[in-house]
């Protein structure tokens, strides 16, 4: 197992559809192994391959709670997911992403999804999800269509972020260390 780093805005990678997987061998394996660690430790509810720069629709999800110990780890490792169905009901999270760091906004997507998938086995299977595990759901998936939950916010949302990344990187890149006020401010009132 080992640890991976974690792709971020304006990577451009982010923006690729991934290719699905046609077969679950012992490198697909150990991707979702390194992916279930890189999320842990993030810590995260959920990644997508392309987080780490692999082009490829495998994803991985824990909603789990953390703080609680008596709930044990349920980790799920999705391969070539297919949504069957999405509820007309819509339920609205705030959401986050790890390639978006330190962003959080409200995102209305459907209640509850069913979809299809291959699992760590290379069996098919289906789940139908519901709460935040709908949501994360259908935000790893979007991911590996290349959108981004700031895809579903207003255009004006959209815009400042995605100019507050770039900027950021052409500053020195995401490893200084920016306080989220200095950057607010340096966006000014016409950003
Ligand atoms: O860790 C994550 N939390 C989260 C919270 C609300 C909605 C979606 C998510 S997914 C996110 C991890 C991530 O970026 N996955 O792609
Ligand atoms: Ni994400």
């Amino acid at each position: 197992m080992a640890l991976r780093k974690i792709i971020t805005l304006p990577d451009a990678r982010l923006r690729l559809k991934c290719a699905p997987v046609p077969a679950i061998d012992a490198s697909i394996r150990a991707l979702m192994d390194d992916m279930l660690e890189t999320m842990y430790a993030a810590p995260g509810i959920g990644l997508a391959a392309i987080q780490i720069a692999v082009p490829k629709r495998v994803l991985v999800l824990d909603v789990a709670k953390r703080e609680d110990e008596n709930s044990a780890p349920s980790p799920l490792c999705i391969v070539n997911p297919e949504i069957l169905w999405t509820s007309e009901e819509l339920s609205t999270y705030q959401e986050g992403c790890l390639s978006i760091p330190d962003f959080f906004e409200d995102v209305e997507r459907p209640a509850r999804v069913r979809a299809r998938y291959l699992d760590h086995h290379g069996r098919a299977q289906e789940i139908e999800a519901e709460g935040i595990l709908a949501t994360c759901l259908q935000h790893e998936i979007d991911h590996l269509n290349g959108i981004l939950f700031i895809d579903h916010l207003s255009r004006l949302k959209r815009d400042r972020i995605t100019r507050k990344f770039a900027k950021t990187a052409k500053h020195g890149g995401p490893s200084r260390k920016s306080g989220a006020s200095k950057e607010d401010a340096a966006a000014g009132p016409g950003a």
